[in-house]
């Protein structure tokens, strides 16, 4: 059996606690076994008699976030013995490119579409057309707009998301100086909430040494995120920090920042994936970050989607499922649509990088 590691189901409750003091959970569960190594059920049938089909399209190919997300929901939906699992990855992180594969998923007849949007708006004339053909269809990851999907599962509080990098940032160069904030698309509705957030966070008085002088998109691309930050560097050379809310901004900036030998003359730090980083926390070109489990963000929403399909929940406030290892969740109010909370984000710190890097 292939053997995985996954985080260990932690409650909100414990996460919240953990993380009162240092205002983010400061470690991470301890990773344990596999996630979907439970014995193979048979796929439950439609009333028509055919399997069921769960279909994830994720932002992009060739993002290692991105498959983490999908080999948890595949998890989820293969222990329960659901139905057939469909996994999509456009090649480039467009609107355009998901459209095409929602309207395949259409004419497939899928049970549910789970997808991390590419934009937040362009989608919804498919997804209306999804959700008026019987289709549950959920966001996860990057949410869409609440009339294009039944339910948003969401990795963590984008307010804490945005706020705490700010704050990372602030204490990492002294509370003085330049930053930038390298993203991914500039569509992508999950970073922009969390850029508003720190927009919000530089507002505090606390920081009127500190000037955020641009926000470039690298929009999740390796090459085009590498170049980003070489421009940002030519075009600021008195910058102190680069603020990466992406994965694959933050391994484009690390390998940028290591390789022009910044460490300690210009920081960075954002959401990156242990994996990936654990190069530059070591070195010291990213002193810490935060990320929050992708294998559970897809887990997450592969129960979702399957308590969408069996009717447990509809989408509404209120509605309770059990997500598996992750136990009972609720689905609450947020803006003016509905979601599901994953959890809290943890910090990777030299202490902790090692134990995490091999896990996601
Ligand atoms: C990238 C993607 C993803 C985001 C993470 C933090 O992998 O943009 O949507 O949640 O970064």
């Amino acid at each position: 059996m292939k053997k995985i590691k996954k985080l260990l189901a932690l409650s909100i409750g414990t996460v919240l606690l953990a993380s009162s003091l240092a205002g983010c959970a400061s470690k991470p569960a301890t990773p344990e076994a596999t996630p979907g190594t439970t014995a193979e059920a048979t796929p439950e049938a439609t009333a028509n008699g055919e399997a069921k089909k769960f279909v994830l399209i994720v932002k992009s190919t060739g993002n290692p976030y991105n498959e983490k997300e999908a080999e948890g929901f595949k998890a989820a939906i293969e222990e329960a013995g659901a139905g057939e699992v469909i996994l999509k990855a456009p090649a480039e992180p467009t609107a355009e490119a998901q459209i095409q594969m929602i309207e395949e998923a259409i004419a497939q007849k899928v049970t549910v579409i789970a997808l991390a949007g590419n934009d937040p708006d362009a989608l919804e004339p498919v997804l209306k057309k999804a959700m008026n053909a019987g289709i549950k269809v959920l966001s996860l990851d990057s949410s869409v707009n609440s009339a294009s999907r039944m339910v948003h599962v969401n990795q963590a509080d984008p307010e804490r998301i945005g706020r705490v990098q700010v704050q990372a940032i602030s204490e990492m160069i002294g509370g003085k100086g330049q930053i930038a904030v390298l993203s991914a698309t500039s569509q992508a509705a999950n970073q922009n909430l969390w850029i508003e957030w720190m927009q919000k966070e530089l507002e505090d008085p606390k920081y009127a040494d500190m000037e955020l002088v641009k926000v470039a998109y690298g929009d999740d691309l390796r090459d085009k995120s590498t170049s980003e930050t070489e421009a940002l560097l030519k075009a600021y050379p008195d910058l102190k920090g680069i603020i990466s809310p992406t994965t694959v901004g933050m391994a484009a900036a690390g390998k940028v920042l290591t390789d022009k030998g910044l460490v300690d003359k210009v920081v960075l730090t954002g959401l990156g994936l242990p994996s990936e980083m654990a190069e530059y926390i070591t070195n010291g070109v990213c002193p810490w970050m935060y990320l929050w489990n992708p294998i559970d963000v897809g887990y997450l929403g592969g129960y979702a989607a399957m308590a969408l399909a069996d009717g447990t929940i509809t989408g509404a406030e209120g509605d309770k499922f059990t997500a598996g290892r992750l136990g009972e969740k609720e689905i609450i109010t947020a803006g003016d649509g509905t979601e599901i909370m994953l959890g809290d984000p943890f910090k990777f710190e030299p202490a902790n990088i090692e134990e995490w890097k091999s896990v996601y």
